[in-house]
């Protein structure tokens, strides 16, 4: 939706809501994505895609492509998406852990082998990353802004700014952009 936003490309692209989890996925688009999760693009010219990276390249280049540098910096545009990504994925089966399973077969170590990866990613953010995040705007950015918009949303609790002040600040004028104000996560 970020990118939706940045590229002006909203009016192309209609938007419907499913929700579902790996225990009901009985509402989640299946017919499209297999694997029962969203985001799933339908689209006029091909079968449908899937996989937020997949998705977010393919509307970059049907809008112009503006988000995918030229090698050699796509590499880390790239690599950031990809760590945004897995952050969001060990965040959510954090969320299912706790939503999902029942009290009694919960699994704390578990849990906090998934943050120990979120934790280990901010501190490579915080430490590697910040000039790229700086730059030129690009898909890593936006990426890495909406995970760590997703901590605030939904883990706000293990308070990821205290040992990240460099990457708190960037991601507070991030999130001041409008795409980012337009588009904040509710529910
Ligand atoms: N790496 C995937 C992750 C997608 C994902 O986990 N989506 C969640 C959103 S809540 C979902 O559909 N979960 C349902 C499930 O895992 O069954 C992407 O970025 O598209």
């Amino acid at each position: 939706m970020v990118l939706l936003h940045e590229n002006s490309f909203l009016g192309d692209v209609a938007v419907t809501d499913a929700t579902g989890s790996p225990l009901n996925s009985s509402a989640m688009p299946v017919a499209q994505n297999p694997l029962g999760k969203i985001p799933v693009l339908e689209r006029d010219d091909g079968p449908a895609i899937y996989d937020s990276r997949v998705i977010c390249r393919y509307l970059d280049e049907q809008a112009g492509g503006r988000l995918y540098p030229a090698a050699p910096r796509l590499w880390e545009t790239l690599t950031l998406e990809a760590t945004a990504d897995g952050i969001l994925d060990a965040a959510i089966l954090m969320l299912y852990e706790t939503r999902l399973r029942p009290e009694e077969k919960r699994f704390a170590d578990w849990v906090e082998g998934q943050w120990a990866k979120i934790a280990r990613a901010l501190d490579a953010l915080e430490s590697r990353w910040i000039s790229h995040l700086n730059g030129p705007l690009d898909m890593g950015q936006i990426a890495i802004a909406c995970a760590l918009s997703y901590l605030d949303f939904r883990h706000d609790v293990r308070g990821w700014r205290n040992a990240h002040p460099e990457l708190a600040a960037w991601h507070a004028d991030f999130a001041a952009r409008d795409s980012m104000k337009a588009t904040e996560p509710v529910g």
